[in-house]
């Protein structure tokens, strides 16, 4: 028997559904499973970049059984289908940022209290520490597979079509997109803006068409989907940290065999720390592109904003939603003190 036709058998005997031919080195190859991998960003983007180069080692590795198909830019959906997706199983894998996944896991969204991180030491310290232990366990709990490494999202960054944001009081009945997540609403509620909860598919659209005056996002974001095209004014708040789990439908995960398992989760955990180390590299040369696209920068301080939130009994209504213990290990974990 030969090993493709092993490995077909295989793959009927397992209930898995058979997956497409495709050519690789020369030869026709059947992957015995042909998985969707779903994410939001543009193709330029390191996620996408370093997802694909990730996919394909897994194939190689594999000898071909596991093919991952990639459908960037919200292809297949938003992220609020793709989540549902996720957990259907219409979609095997899919990136996504954990205030939108708290959603449908509450306590996902701790790292994205306002101010929470300085910078990214203390991130990746709690991401791979015991913040992130914590979040993954919630995470399984909610039936999905979650990888180790988390991806870099980075410090977001609030962009606007009107004017600068110098202060809070700038952010006053400011209209500003946010991604739709209880987290995001809150925070510029806090601010007393006007937040519309958008998913990022149709972000471009919205300040194109000036539903929104303004968003927020990190700098890698604002250069790859291009929203400096509809955006003039960039203020540097780091107001947040943010990046993505990378998530698998739990019986997808667990059809794959352990061999196979081994081989994704390797290469998409090393796929992670070289993903942050791009964006990292982006951070220092995107504020010099983008200024030479046009778009004028301001820096902020941060400590008025945060007491704008304080006072504003943001972090307070967040550590009584979150609860203590979780409330701990964030404030462990990044030895911010929010009182
Ligand atoms: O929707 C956004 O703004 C984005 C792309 O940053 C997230 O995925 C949270």
């Amino acid at each position: 028997m030969t090993i493709s036709r092993r490995h077909l058998l295989k793959a009927s005997a397992a209930g898995a559904a058979i997956g497409t031919f495709h050519i690789g080195r020369g030869q026709a190859q059947t992957a015995e499973f042909t998985y969707k991998y779903a994410h939001n960003l543009q193709v330029t983007h390191p996620v996408h970049i370093r997802a694909t180069e990730a996919a394909e080692k897994i194939k190689q590795e594999t000898n071909g059984r596991l093919v991952i198909q990639i459908f960037p830019a919200s292809q297949l959906g938003s992220d609020t289908d793709m989540l549902s997706q996720v957990r259907s199983g219409g979609v095997e894998f899919f990136t996504l940022s954990p205030l939108i996944l708290s959603t449908l896991v509450p306590n996902a969204s701790l790292n994205g209290i306002g101010f929470a991180f300085a910078h990214y030491d203390a991130v990746w310290k709690a991401m791979d520490g015991e913040l992130g232990t914590y979040v993954r366990g919630q995470i399984a709990k909610a039936n999905l597979h979650v990888m180790d490494r988390m991806w870099d999202n980075g410090f977001r960054q609030i962009t606007s079509s009107k004017g600068p944001i110098n202060s809070p009081d700038d952010l006053k009945g400011f209209k500003i997109r946010v991604p739709v997540s209880p987290l995001w609403t809150s925070m510029f509620n806090a601010f007393q803006s006007a937040p519309a909860s958008i998913n990022f598919a149709d972000v471009y659209t919205s300040l194109q068409t000036k539903v929104v005056d303004g968003q927020e996002n990190p700098l890698a974001i604002i250069a790859t989907a291009k929203l400096y095209e509809v955006q003039k004014f960039c203020s540097v708040t780091n107001h947040m940290w943010d990046g993505f789990w990378f998530l698998g439908n739990r019986r997808a995960w667990e059809r794959l065999p352990e061999d196979v398992r081994t081989i994704v989760a390797r290469n998409l955990n090393a796929a992670a720390i070289q993903q942050r180390a791009d964006v990292f590299r982006l951070n220092a040369t995107l504020r010099t592109e983008l200024t030479s696209k046009g778009m004028v920068f301001n820096e902020t301080q941060p400590a008025p904003f945060r007491e704008a939130l304080k006072k504003a009994g943001f972090y307070a209504e967040w550590q009584k939603k979150y609860g203590d213990e979780a409330w701990d290990i964030l404030q462990r974990a990044t030895g911010a003190s929010f009182s």
